[in-house]
């Protein structure tokens, strides 16, 4: 064997999507509302769709800070428009965060005592340079606040939300969601701050970005400092050169009845690139990239968080939007978003994350100006408190379908980008998720490529296994039923190796006696 870094098919032989039609196609329909006219011009900023606003206020769609609908209560019995509050406030001359504080308060005055802005504050004060604090609130600031003011003309149709049990898709302009989140750095969205179980939103991720402002002192937060990096570079970026692209964001529900009864299928294992170095953004340029999600995807992105979800989601800044209109994942549910772009680059992860500059995407662009870059939102389950529960069958099955539903959108133009989902932060065991996304990708006829983030032994172990069934001729229901009696075989055996027992038992006669198509319970 070489002593390159990656071992299996090499990068340059899996599928990539470059010139194909991405799914979903711009074709509207009532379960895609697409919010731009068509057709699309090339690099020309689409225009919005319908010609005439058209307000919605139900709890189908988007409550939209703009809409006269939003009232807000400015004296005992007085209400006011809220958009002509936040219009009035975001048209003053404001010069520092402490202004912008005040007027983001003025329309959220029910927080005032709640909120803080911290690491707003020491952003402006600690982390940039006076010079580029000034220059910031000179040059930046009123554009921005001007591109929030627009949402009206910006985005003239109603944003339906993306709730669970159903398969729906959004695609927006790229300025329509820059102004979306000039409205959210502006913590506008109305219904969307309060903490109560049983709110409207109680099951969509935040929005608005008051937590991330309240997130303390940078010296002891420095990743939040390195996010809002991120964010300023992105806002500079699209209003002093507004994106001309779209994006489509997409549900995706897979019914119970349509999983695969894994014990039975017959697929065989996919091709499998895998590489202890390069990142799944990076590398799997073309590809179907996996985002290790939260069910409120961005998981912490608009607070601590600072792992690869929140990463990606602020390197893309476009990603955030999602958390508007997207209700908590489902076990057999997925979001894909196709078209983002990448505006900064970054060093480092977690606590050592850091901004490393501004970003100019090259990826080719489809018909109707959606980058070649897919991402699809997938959320492990959390293991920390009882990891023995990754390998009981339920939990194996779970994990199996929840990869399925995320790979199996569209038809499979592409290979798919992963790594050790779920293994970080949700405490999982690579070597058996590197296993079930094998089978996942193999069931959908995708590609492989697999980053193991700088673990050699890890990578060889995983090929050598992958590697060893290939050789058998395994099929993804044979190893689905030998995961089964693995799972049985913990259960005795709570240290047992996985590996280990499957290179000793792969040979060994199936005990009758278990059933591998329903497991009941965890
Ligand atoms: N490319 C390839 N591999 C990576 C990359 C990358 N860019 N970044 C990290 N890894 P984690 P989880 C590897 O902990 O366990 C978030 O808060 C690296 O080995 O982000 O599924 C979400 O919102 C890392 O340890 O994913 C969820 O709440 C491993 O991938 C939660 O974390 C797992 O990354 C999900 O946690």
């Amino acid at each position: 064997m070489s002593d390159c870094s990656w071992k299996g098919t090499a990068a340059e032989d899996l599928d990539r999507s470059y010139g194909k039609p991405q799914y979903p196609p711009l074709l509207p329909s009532s379960c895609h509302a697409i919010l731009i006219r068509l057709p699309v011009r090339t690099n020309a900023i689409p225009e919005p769709f319908p010609r005439q606003t058209h307000d919605v206020w139900n709890r189908n769609y988007v409550r939209l800070p703009c809409s006269p609908q939003s009232l807000y209560p400015v004296s005992e019995d007085e209400l006011q428009k809220r958009w002509e509050i936040i219009q009035e406030e975001l048209q003053k001359s404001i010069t520092s965060s402490a202004q912008l504080e005040t007027a983001i308060l003025s329309y959220n005055s029910r927080y005032a005592s709640k909120w803080n802005f911290q690491s707003l504050h020491y952003f402006f004060c600690e982390t940039v340079e006076e010079d580029e604090a000034r220059i910031f609130f000179e040059s930046i600031f009123p554009k921005l606040a001007q591109l929030a003011c627009n949402l009206p003309q910006i985005l003239t149709g109603g944003v339906p939300l993306l709730k669970q049990h159903s398969s729906a898709s959004i695609s927006l302009s790229q300025l329509q969601i820059a102004s979306l989140l000039a409205n959210a750095f502006f913590c506008t969205f109305p219904s969307r701050n309060t903490l109560k179980q049983t709110a409207e939103y109680s099951n969509y991720p935040d929005i608005n970005f008051n937590r991330l402002f309240g997130c303390g002192r940078g010296d002891k937060e420095p990743s939040v400092q390195e996010k809002l990096k991120c964010i300023m570079n992105y806002f500079r970026r699209v209003v002093n050169d507004p994106p001309t692209g779209v994006v489509t964001f997409s549900r995706y529900y897979v019914v119970k009845e349509a999983l695969p009864n894994w014990a039975e299928v017959q697929s065989k294992l996919p091709r499998l690139h895998i590489s202890s170095e390069g990142t799944i953004e990076d590398e799997g340029q073309g590809m179907l990239q996996v985002d290790f999600a939260n069910k409120f995807v961005g998981g912490g992105v608009l607070s601590m968080g600072c792992v690869q979800e929140e990463i990606r989601f602020v390197i893309c800044p476009e990603l955030i939007i999602s958390r508007l209109f997207t209700e908590c994942l489902d076990d057999t549910e997925a979001l894909i978003i196709t078209g983002c772009e990448q505006y900064n680059k970054y060093t480092g992860y977690a606590d050592s994350f850091s901004w490393a500059g501004d970003h100019i995407d090259t990826t080719p662009v489809d018909e109707f100006g959606r980058r070649y870059c897919t991402v699809v939102a997938v959320d492990a389950i959390y293991y920390a408190r009882n990891p023995s529960l990754q390998f009981s069958q339920f939990h194996l099955q779970r994990e199996l379908n929840k990869a399925f539903v995320g790979f199996s959108f569209g038809p499979p133009i592409c290979g798919i980008a992963t790594g050790n989902w779920g293994c970080g932060v949700f405490c999982g065991n690579a070597e058996l998720k590197a296993l079930l996304q094998v089978m996942a990708a193999g069931q959908t006829g995708r590609d492989l490529a697999y980053f193991t983030f700088k673990d050699d032994k890890l990578r060889d172990s995983i090929y050598k296994m992958y590697k060893f069934l290939c050789d058998k001729g395994s099929t993804v229901g044979k190893l689905y039923k030998l995961l089964c009696r693995f799972s049985d075989h913990r259960a005795q055996n709570k240290n047992s190796d996985l590996y280990s027992f499957l290179y000793s038992e792969y040979n060994a006669p199936a005990q009758s006696k278990l059933s591998f198509s329903k497991p009941t319970s965890e």
